[in-house]
């Protein structure tokens, strides 16, 4: 019914076309476990949030051009608001920057709407999120030549994904004139100009760059996603294989979604948020570990497994649903355990469900 009406909001916004996206088998796993979730909260009532009164995550193209544009207006609003990091990182120059800083400061140890991958697996580049138009996340990059995408550590042929039909700066859509300012810090295009601090905190600004990529796309279509719930009911199996198996020559749904999109600085690791589209994949990579939480909450809601540092390198020690996450001077310090429940989380300041 939810995704009936949302589909309904859509063809009158003159969206999409009738059934050009019909359920795909994530959605009717979600869907069909929204009892388990109803049970649950019967008898786990949760402070300040119900079935009902949650708020509901709408995929991107559900939502109205309307919507779209107030959700793409915010991300702009948010790139012309002065910077609070730049003292320790002369680079950020926005408050979308300082995003950016937390990430990279964070990613050696550990997010409105989202991405269902599958929607746009086969053609991304001319999809709602990508095509360009006012009501996309922006068009693809123009057309420069470039190798592929080095997968270290994985067999041939899976070592290399193929360069898309981009590569260059982006000059459609909501973002066409954004600035990048941080990083590069690990770039998998040549031709970006480096950053003056090797912590890559420093001013660099250049143009967005993309190469919209559908042989990264191939591995996000829903049965790799409906595997990866279905067949991992621990969380480091969950985690691993949404990550990627690279030796194996699998790179996993979270990496396959990064490199749809590419360039710069989307396909660096460590700076990734500062393409605005990270937030969207980000929130799919969310929806998917919520679906995957809701087929046994009493056992999956506060499961975490792993150390504090990526790859356990330093070594330390596993992390626990009381250790302390935070955004440095965006958002003060909260336990892990109440990021993990998006139903009564943080007194109920988390309260929604996808859609
Ligand atoms: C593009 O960005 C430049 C530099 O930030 C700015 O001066 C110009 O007004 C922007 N143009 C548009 C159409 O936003
Ligand atoms: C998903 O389907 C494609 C063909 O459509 C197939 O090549 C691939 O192996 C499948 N992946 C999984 C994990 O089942
Ligand atoms: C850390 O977690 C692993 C895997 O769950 C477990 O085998 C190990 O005993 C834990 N280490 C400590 C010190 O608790
Ligand atoms: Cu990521």
């Amino acid at each position: 019914m939810v995704q009936l009406a949302a589909l309904g909001a859509a063809l009158c916004a003159g969206l999409v076309s009738a059934g050009a996206y019909p359920p795909d088998v994530v959605d009717e796993l979600a869907e069909s476990s929204m009892p388990k979730l109803k049970d649950w909260l019967a008898k786990n009532p949760q402070p300040g949030c119900t079935y009902e009164t949650a708020a509901k995550r709408t995929e991107w193209s559900d939502l109205s051009l309307d919507e779209r544009k107030q959700y793409t207006n915010a991300v702009l609003c948010l790139q012309s608001k002065p910077a609070l990091m730049s003292s320790q990182a002369p680079g950020a120059k926005s408050r979308f920057d300082d995003y950016v800083v937390v990430h990279i400061q964070q990613t050696p140890r550990n997010h409105g709407s989202y991405w269902n991958w599958d929607r746009y697996a086969k053609d991304p580049a001319s999809s709602p999120l990508f095509d360009g138009s006012e009501g996309s996340m922006g068009g693809n990059g123009a057309k420069v030549a470039h190798q592929g995408i080095p997968i270290p550590g994985a067999p041939r042929p899976y070592d290399m994904i193929p360069p898309g039909d981009g590569g260059g700066c982006v000059t459609t859509g909501p973002f066409k004139n954004m600035t990048v300012n941080l990083g590069p810090i690990a770039p998998t295009l040549q031709q970006i100009p480096r950053n003056p601090r090797v912590d890559g905190l420093g001013s660099n600004p250049r143009c967005l760059r993309r190469d919209i990529n559908k042989h990264a796309a191939a591995v996000t279509m829903a049965n790799y996603t409906h595997s990866l719930i279905r067949s991992n009911s621990d969380v480091y199996w969950f985690q691993t294989v949404m990550e990627g198996q690279f030796p194996q020559g699998k790179w996993g749904v979270h990496a396959g979604g990064h490199y749809t999109v590419s360039g710069d600085p989307a396909g660096d690791f460590y700076v990734s948020p500062g393409d605005p589209v990270f937030w969207l994949h980000h929130a799919m990579i969310d929806r998917v570990w919520w679906i995957w939480q809701l087929q046994d909450l009493e056992r999956r809601l506060a499961q975490v497994s792993m150390t504090r540092t990526m790859n356990n390198f330093p070594p330390s020690a596993n992390g626990t649903l009381d250790d302390l996450s935070g955004l440095g001077v965006l958002a003060p310090d909260v336990k892990v355990r109440e990021l993990m429940n998006t139903m009564g989380g943080l007194e109920g300041k988390f309260c929604y469900v996808y859609e």
